[in-house]
Parts: structure tokens; sequence; C-alpha cells
């Protein structure tokens, strides 16, 4: 596939300004229903919006709105998908957690944790069945492998031969807990290993690299009949303190649902200066000052589209 930079820059930065924008929202009070931003992540979703091939299959999980912008979801019908009216992108009847959107490929999202995991192993296996030729991918958390559902969709995966890529995304955190305080470090590379399968860490944001590393994967897990894991060590942006009854003095907290309280839309979208944020990569290329003025464009046009 031939990548066109800019095209990719601008995924990220609709992304991330339309998530902004909802998080405005849910300043605002206008959903009931939590959303869980995902603002630091976009950077694979984009990728894995461009190197997927028609008929390929996706499942998410909880934290899925980068996906949904970067596999071409209209801010409008994002946010009207979270104020459950019928013009959302889900006819109002999926809210934010359970949000797919099967004409582009996203055929299932859950809230529930590591339950998507085995859905895609039945869906890789149905696909398999059938020819297809295409591949399955299936989204989830450093704290959904606390599951024993990840351990167990592997071993299905690998024994049934299965073409499926499951991307882990590590943020550190499950929750307001961050994964160091809960359990022991788990080397996901090493588990790969163990059941004899390809894996790929990914780090600081560089799409056209990820895009190399998920249609080399994509090849790979077809040619080998087997499955793939992705670790992408990323950061999610919009940090915070919480102050509670018992913690006065506040624990700082990456967010995890709704609100990031600090995080505001100017009018470079960046959140954090190095290279844990992928709009602060886009900012460092040459092309960064046509990059600047089409953010701020898009952001007035975006604004438009909820007013
Ligand atoms: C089976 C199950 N247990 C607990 C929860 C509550 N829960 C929602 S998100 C979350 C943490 C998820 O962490 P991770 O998978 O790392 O995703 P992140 O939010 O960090 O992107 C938990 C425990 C749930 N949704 N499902
Ligand atoms: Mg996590």
């Amino acid at each position: 596939m031939r990548v066109n930079h800019e095209s990719l820059a601008h995924d990220i930065l609709r992304s991330r300004i339309g998530q902004l924008l909802i998080n405005e929202a849910i300043r605002e009070k206008k959903f009931k229903i939590p959303v869980h931003l995902a603002m630091g992540h976009e950077a694979i979703a984009v990728a894995a919006a461009n190197a997927r091939e028609p008929g390929d299959q996706f499942l998410l999980s909880h934290r899925n709105i980068h996906y949904q912008f970067a596999f071409g979801a209209q801010v409008r019908q994002l946010y009207d998908e979270y104020a459950l009216l019928p013009s959302g992108l889900g006819e109002g009847k999926l809210g934010s957690m359970n949000l797919s959107n099967p004409k582009e490929g996203i055929i299932y999202t859950s809230s529930v944790l590591g339950n998507n995991l085995p859905v895609a192993a039945g869906v890789a296996l149905g696909l398999q069945v059938k020819g297809a030729g295409t591949v399955t991918t299936v989204v989830t958390g450093d704290g959904a492998m606390e599951e024993g559902s990840f351990y167990e969709t592997l071993l299905m995966l690998r024994s049934q031969n299965s073409s499926c890529i499951i991307l882990v995304e590590n943020n550190e955190w499950s929750l307001a807990t961050q994964i160091a305080e809960r359990r022991c470090p788990i080397d996901v590379g090493s588990i790969a290993k163990g059941f004899d399968i390809p894996y790929a860490e990914l780090s600081g944001n560089n799409v056209p690299q990820y895009i190399d590393v998920l249609t080399g994967l994509r090849k790979e897990v077809l040619a080998k009949k087997c499955p793939a894991v992705v670790e992408i060590k990323l950061k999610s942006l919009g940090d915070w303190i919480m102050k509670t009854p018992d913690r006065p003095e506040g624990k700082y907290i990456n967010y995890h649902a709704g609100l990031a309280p600090n995080a505001a839309l100017n009018e470079w979208p960046e959140m954090r200066e190095d290279n844990w944020d992928p709009v602060h990569v886009l900012g460092q290329g040459a092309n960064a000052g046509a990059l600047k003025d089409w953010a701020k464009a898009q952001a007035a046009k975006m604004r438009g589209e909820l007013a």
C-alpha cells in the first residue's frame, strides 16, 4: 500500500480535535453515559485503519473512540450516539462502550473486559472455514490482559491456525490504578514466544512505521495461518489529580472514563511536548506549518458541525 503521509496526519488531527470537542461536551454534561477518550492512542488506530484490506474484521473494547474516528466516523455521528439520538452512528442504541460500525468492519465492541477476545477467535475461525483470506483484529488493554480469556484465546487461535492480530494498548493503567500497583509485570513478548507466535512492540507514534509493521504481520498471519500479538506502548493523555474524602491531598491519575478536566482544544491540539503525543510528533515534521493551518481550519469546521 502506498502511504499518503498528509492524509495520515489529517486522520490523527481529526481524531484528536474530535475527542477534545467530545471532552467539551462531557464537561457540559451533554451525555448520560460514560465515554472513554483515547487521546494519545490515535496512532495505532489510524495505522490499523490504513493497513486493513476489504473484508478484514475488527473487534474493539470499552475505549474505542480513536478507532471510530480513524475508520471514518464524523464527530456529529459520535456526539449523537453518545447523546443516544437516532441520528447517532449506532442509531442511539449502542452508546460508547459497545459501539460497532459494521459497514467499516467494526463488527463487535464490548465493555466486558476480555470478552472480545474469545469472540474474535470465533470470528477468525469462521472466516478461515469459509476460506475468506481476511484477517481479524481485536483490540485489548494491559488491564484486560489480567483476564484468563486473553491466554485462552491465544491458545485457541494458535491451535486452530487462525489468522488474527491482537493489539494490546499498553498505557500502564487499569481504571484509576497503575498496573505496577496491581500486579507483577507481564512480558507480552515472552508470552507470545511461549505460544510460538509472532510479536511486535510499537512505540513512538510513527504512523507510517506502525502501518509497515501491521501490513507485514497481516501477510505473515495469513501465510503461516497463526495469530500475532502487537503491544503498543502509549500514554493516555489528559491526566489529572483526583481528590476523594479519604485522600484530600489528591491522587495522580490519567483519566479512565469521562472528563479530561484539564484538556482544552487549542489552535494546535498538542497535549504533551514529547513523542508520547502523536500530535507533537506531527509538529516536528517538515510540513508542520501546513498541518498547523489545517488543524485550525479543521477545528472550526468540526466545531461548526456540532453547532
Ligand atoms: C469483566 C470486567 N471487569 C471489570 C470491568 C471494569 N473495567 C472497565 S475498564 C477497566 C480497566 C481496563 O484497563 P485496560 O484494559 O488496560 O484498558 P484502559 O482503560 O487502560 O485503556 C475495568 C477494570 C469491566 N468492564 N469488565
Ligand atoms: Mg490500560
